[in-house]
């Protein structure tokens, strides 16, 4: 049975109905003959254009509407009851203020249009780290993503019936206007409302509504992580495979990690995906953590993108692929800027207009997305869809930081590295709305994520910890850092392999290390960095610690804690003051 039957749904579903006013209902079932149809009739609405049948089968180029390109994070609330419980990372609104306002936004909303229920399920089918929810929308757009990013039809349906406890997610395009665009979620009754935006982190409710912000609040009752991460294996030339999970912001090269090719002189090492932004993870009897995706799909960033900086995503996204704000060329393929070739003469943007021959316009919006089936990835672990997850060994925190950071070090213990991610800081990008390039404190990768008060947050994570006999040692990278003359001093992409090799020999207990004031750094001496072709100096360069750098670290992220009072964990306040007197 690929629809649910539970009365819950169908209850609420009706309830979604007297209030939107839909001139018709249509239940997924998540299969090729429904895919097909709603497909067809995206194409002759305009809402989606074929892309060349020869070179991108079954792909499809969406342009969305030029102010709905993005998250819009001063939209987005979470609205449970008590205010302190949000934080001073999230927008608050009272449920019933937020009911009044919206639900206004949502009455007679559908008219004219199709209701889509979508059921689906996050995570592997039969795993106990998995949840179900139900997304009701109007856009169809979303439904073909939904299919992509999460697993629609049977064994949602059965999830769904077995417990009849799911995630409610109502979500209007509206007008679209940003003047009348609310994300809101209501973490104590598993419910989100989205309306105003067709955006995909505004629209796919699975994804960052779901499987971060609720799924976070979840997580904290029932003793798990929900976060900001990537999961990949790394193959050592013995054939072993040892998982980590990373969190990086949004558009700093979680899916080129999680994807990486290792070059030629790095044979040997091999890196296998599991996911490319969200972790579900759990302490296990064996007093490890293990991990799943809860995904089944990449909606990935597509300027940058090439065959030298992530092949397997070029690979990934030859066909069954949806791409949005890209350029189109002449021949019917989407491109972008940073792509292999040059852009075609005759290329229109990603609003369709011709691009002038000024040589600034851009062809893609910066944000250009892919939506790709997990599937088709070329380093797909064998363990992506397995119900136990897998265990982690190493979690990796990452900003984008030109100066400060080095390229990576090792934490000193659970709790340090708990305070190395609370007071990760990162240079913004597109991937939200807002000043591009600004360094902000971004917690874990989760101030934009996380559904409940950061300073709870924290603690939440150090008594996990504390449940684990054996957890994942934790490390911070940085492959962002610059020289005096603002030039990257590392290569990045598959050069990262080395960074994530050294990492696996402090795990196995066999590369070397220097003590500094942050934690353990590779010795410049040993750190293996043959064949990179960098600059004289280079590698001290990436590996210092500047005191006086950090130093002027340390008020920013105080103020940034400050904002917690006292929820932020006394554990925390002495690892900043242990830090402080280890930099004096
Ligand atoms: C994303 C994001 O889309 O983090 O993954 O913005
Ligand atoms: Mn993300």
């Amino acid at each position: 049975m690929s629809i649910p039957k539970h009365p819950a749904v169908s209850e609420w579903v009706s309830e979604v109905e007297r209030l939107t006013e839909p001139s018709s209902v249509h239940w997924c079932d998540g299969s090729d003959a429904e895919s097909e149809k709603l497909t067809s009739q995206m194409v002759d609405a305009g809402t989606l254009i074929k892309l060349n049948p020869k070179k991108y089968p079954s792909s499809y180029l969406h342009r969305s509407s030029p102010t709905d390109v993005s998250r819009t994070e001063h939209l987005t609330f979470v609205c449970c009851a008590n205010k302190e419980d949000a934080g001073p990372n999230n927008n608050w609104m009272s449920p019933a203020e937020a009911k009044e306002k919206v639900g206004r936004l949502f009455r007679g909303a559908m008219r004219g249009r199709t209701l889509y229920v979508i059921p689906y399920l996050m995570g592997p089918a039969g795993s106990p780290h998995s949840k179900a929810g139900v997304e009701i929308t109007d856009s169809p757009y979303v439904v073909a993503n939904m299919r992509i990013m999460t697993r629609m039809g049977r064994a949602a349906a059965e999830a769904i019936d077995a417990g009849g406890s799911f995630c409610r997610g109502l979500h209007s395009l509206g007008d679209l206007s940003p003047d009348r665009r609310y994300i809101l979620h209501f973490p104590e009754e598993e419910t989100i409302w989205s309306v105003g935006s067709g955006y995909g982190g505004n629209a796919l409710l699975g994804k960052k509504c779901f499987a971060l912000r609720i799924a976070s609040w979840l997580a904290r009752q029932e003793g798990w992580l929900a976060e900001h991460m990537l999961i990949l294996g790394l193959e050592d030339p013995s054939g072993e495979v040892t998982y980590m999970a990373a969190a990086f912001p949004s558009a700093c090269g979680k899916t080129n990690l999680a994807m990486l090719a290792p070059p030629l002189e790095s044979r040997g090492y091999k890196v296998w995906t599991v996911g490319d932004d969200i972790a579900w993870m759990r302490p296990g009897p064996d007093g490890r953590l293990w991990a799943v995706n809860p995904e089944s799909g990449f909606f990935g960033v597509a300027p940058g993108t090439n065959l030298k900086t992530n092949p397997n995503a070029m690979r990934t996204v030859q066909k069954n692929s949806i791409f949005t704000n890209v350029g189109l060329t002449p021949d019917g393929c989407p491109w972008w800027e940073g792509m292999d070739d040059p852009m075609p003469a005759g290329t229109l943007d990603w609003q369709g207009r011709t691009i002038s021959g000024n040589g600034d316009a851009q062809a893609a919006h910066p944000n250009a997305r892919y939506t790709a089936p997990i599937r088709q990835c070329p380093s797909l672990s064998p363990r992506w869809d397995d119900p136990q997850g897998v265990p982690i060994s190493a979690i990796l925190f990452g900003g984008r930081r030109a100066r400060v950071a080095p390229l990576v070090y090792q934490s000193r213990s659970w709790p340090h590295g708990v305070y190395v991610g609370a007071s990760m800081a990162s240079e913004t990008t597109a991937a939200a709305t807002g000043k591009v390039g600004v360094t902000r404190v971004d917690p874990m990768a989760m101030l934009p994520f996380c559904g409940y008060n950061m300073g709870d947050y924290f603690a939440h994570w150090l008594s996990v910890g504390a449940r684990l006999s054996n957890p994942p040692k934790i490390f911070h990278v940085n492959w962002f850092r610059r020289d005096s003359d603002g030039n990257f001093l590392w290569p990045g992409f598959g050069k990262n392999v080395r960074v994530l090799s050294w990492i696996l020999g402090r795990v196995k207990g066999k590369a070397k290390a220097c003590e500094t004031p942050i934690g353990w750094v590779p010795d410049p001496k040993d750190f293996n960095a043959d064949g990179l072709d960098l600059s004289p100096g280079a590698v001290d360069a990436l590996l210092a610690v500047r005191r006086n750098e950090w130093s002027a670290d340390l008020p920013i992220q105080e103020e940034f804690f400050k904002k917690f009072g006292d929820r932020f964990p006394a554990d925390l306040r002495d690892e900043h003051r242990a830090l402080a007197s280890r930099l004096a």
